[in-house]
Parts: structure tokens; C-alpha cells; sequence
């Protein structure tokens, strides 16, 4: 932190956030109006999710999503409020969102920066009270007038990312995010409404003794994720796998593990979102000093060529990531 200013455990994530923009030599505080943005939106969804089995908002809420999924309601109210949140701060010019089947242009000619945004991953766990997670990336719009381009500003490669971040609405809500200089965690206090530094400088275990992955696909895998995961079962590793990919993730982050979502015969591109799942997390695994591949490249070389297109996605602790890409390799020759 070349601000030379210390920030402690306990610090305001209003205050850190101060703190950090003078890394930016240049910065003019948009960035950090942005990440305010976001942090208000968290807050407001964090006090819907801890509602939803009272207020009667949970269940599926008949309409289906570009992702041909139910939509629970608590999607949409989401999905709302950080639409809402994004266009209201004025820092953002477009926003490609799980729940809108094409992007969102604010007509906000003075914002610079692009979001994609999961609103609510992992919302059919909200009916049995289940963690689930916001995932969002952050882009510098790379056009300077008119409205934002598809190609140029809005399918980013995940290494043109400025930021990227999750909520974690579990037994407690966190705000986890990276503006390219490690990564931070940040606990609400819902008496105070205010997120506290709680996990500074995040760094992930550079291997692990946890595996993530959907054991029921098993017959549907390529021999070399079925042979990695069996080595994990020869080494007695732990198998966690919540169906919530950012509770996973986050598990795997702090405590060393590797979550896998692999090709499948239902997802032949892997399941998992590139634009607003995949890169988010990838970007946010590499400044903890972890990993995140399709299987054959890094998420973050990915260059995207449709808005909703899927990845296989292997992210965590470095060694494991390494570990699967040498089994996927050693069966195919
Ligand atoms: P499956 C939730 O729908 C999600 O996008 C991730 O949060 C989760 O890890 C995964 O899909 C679960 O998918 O096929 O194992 O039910």
C-alpha cells in the first residue's frame, strides 16, 4: 500500500477504499464512487436474502431467464437493484447482466466503465437457505464517444478487468474484491450497516486438501478430470461442493482447494458464464496468488466471442489447478 497510510483490520471499507484510490496516482475517484456503488447495492440484496422465506419472496417466480432457468424472484429483485445502483452512481456506461439477454446501455455518455454482474448466483439455493453470491467484473470502456461497442468495450478479455468481486450472502455477508493490487475481504455488520476489513491481503494456499465438483456428472467427464479426481479420492481429500459457486470458491480460497466444473454432455462448454462467473473469479484466484484455467488456457486469455457463452472453469489453489491441466494432458496422448 504505497499510500504509506495504514489500514487495519476494522477499517471502514468507505475509509480503505480511500485509502487504496491513492495507489492510483491518477485516479479521479470514479472507481471508488463505482465500488461504493456496488457495496450499497450488496447491502440492500444482503437485506432481501435474510428476508426471503419471510416476506414470501422466495420460489420460483415463473418467468425464465436467457439461461432457460426459473427465475426465482429474488433474481430479479437482485438483478433490479444493482441495475438500479449501477445507473444511479454514474460511473457506468453499460452492464451486462445473467438476468437480461443483451446489454444494458445506460446512455450515460460520462461513464467510463463497463459491469458484468451476476446478480444472484446459485439462487436455487435461496429456497433452502443456502449461501449464495454476487459475482462482478469491472472494464474501462476502451471507446471514447458515442455509445459503448460490443467487440471493443462490452467482450473484454477477463485480463482487461480494472476490478472484479463477489458478495457471499452466507452465515455472514462478505465483500471480496481486487482492483489489481491483492485481494480483500470485508464483513458486514448489519447493526452498523457498514463493511469492516476482515480478511486483508487475502492469499490462497498454494495447494489444498479439498475438491469441488458435481460427482453426478462423473460418467459424463473426459478421462483426464475423471483421472484427477480420483487421485483426490486416493489422497483422502475432503469432496465440498455447496451448488453455490462463490461459497465454494470462497471455502477453497481461504482454506486451499480446487472447485471444477468440467464439460459435460448437458454443458459441452462447461456451465459456468465467462463474462460475468468465470473471469470474475479467475481474476480475483490470480491476485490471491491462485489459478483459473478452462482446462487448456487461462480464463483470463479467453477472448470472448458471445455475451452468455460458457467455460469449463478449474480455479484455486495454484498447485491443484496445475495438477488438473498435467491429468487432462496425460490422456490425451
Ligand atoms: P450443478 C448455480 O446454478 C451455479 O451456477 C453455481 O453457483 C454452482 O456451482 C453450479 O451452478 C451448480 O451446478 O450442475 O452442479 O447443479
Amino acid at each position: 500500500d504505497q499510500s504509506g497510510l495504514a489500514y487495519s483490520v476494522g477499517t471502514t471499507l468507505d475509509r480503505f477504499i480511500k485509502l487504496k484510490q491513492s495507489d492510483f496516482p491518477f485516479a479521479s475517484g470514479e472507481l471508488s464512487q463505482l465500488l461504493r456503488d456496488i457495496a450499497l447495492a450488496a447491502k440492500i440484496v444482503n437485506r432481501e436474502t435474510t428476508r426471503a422465506g419471510l416476506s414470501n419472496i422466495g420460489g420460483a417466480f415463473g418467468q425464465v431467464n436467457v439461461q432457460g432457468e426459473e427465475q426465482q424472484k429474488l433474481d430479479v429483485i437482485a438483478n433490479i437493484r444493482f441495475m438500479r445502483a449501477l445507473s444511479k452512481g454514474g460511473e457506468v456506461c453499460a452492464i451486462v447482466s445473467e438476468e437480461e439477454d443483451s446489454v444494458i446501455d445506460l446512455q450515460n455518455s460520462s461513464g467510463k466503465y463497463v459491469v458484468a454482474i451476476d446478480p444472484l448466483d446459485g439462487s436455487s439455493n435461496i429456497d433452502v437457505n443456502i449461501s449464495i453470491g454476487t459475482i462482478f467484473s469491472i472494464y474501462r470502456r476502451k471507446t471514447t464517444v458515442g455509445s459503448p461497442i460490443l467487440k471493443e468495450d462490452i467482450m473484454q478479455a477477463g485480463r482487461e478487468q480494472v476490478a472484479a468481486g463477489y458478495v457471499l450472502y452466507g452465515s455472514s455477508t462478505m465483500l471480496v474484491y481486487t482492483t489489481g493490487c491483492g485481494v480483500n475481504g470485508f464483513t458486514y455488520e448489519n447493526s452498523l450497516g457498514e463493511f469492516f476489513l476482515s480478511h486483508p491481503d487475502i492469499k490462497a494456499p498454494e495447494t489444498g486438501q479439498i475438491y469441488s465438483v458435481n460427482e453426478g456428472s462423473q460418467l459424463e467427464w473426459e478421462q483426464g478430470i475423471l483421472d484427477y479426481v480420483n487421485q483426490c479420492k486416493r489422497e483422502k481429500f475432503s469432496a465440498r461442493y455447496t451448488g453455490s459457486l462463490v461459497a465454494d470458491f470462497h471455502r477453497n480460497l481461504l482454506k486451499g482447494g480446487i472447485y471444477l466444473y468440467p464439460a459435460t454432455e448437458k454443458n459441452p462448454s462447461g456451465k459456468l458464464r465467462l463474462l460475468y462467473e468465470a473471469n470474475a473469479l479467475a481474476y480475483i484466484a490470480e491476485q490471491a496468488g491462485a489459478k483459473a484455467t478452462d482446462g487448456h488456457q487461462r480464463i483470463l486469455d479467453i477472448i470472448p466471442t458471445s455475451l452468455h457463452q460458457r467455460t469449463p472453469l478449474f480455479t484455486g489453489s495454484a498447485k491443484m489447478v496445475l495438477e488438473v491441466e498435467k491429468f487432462l494432458k496425460a490422456s490425451k496422448v
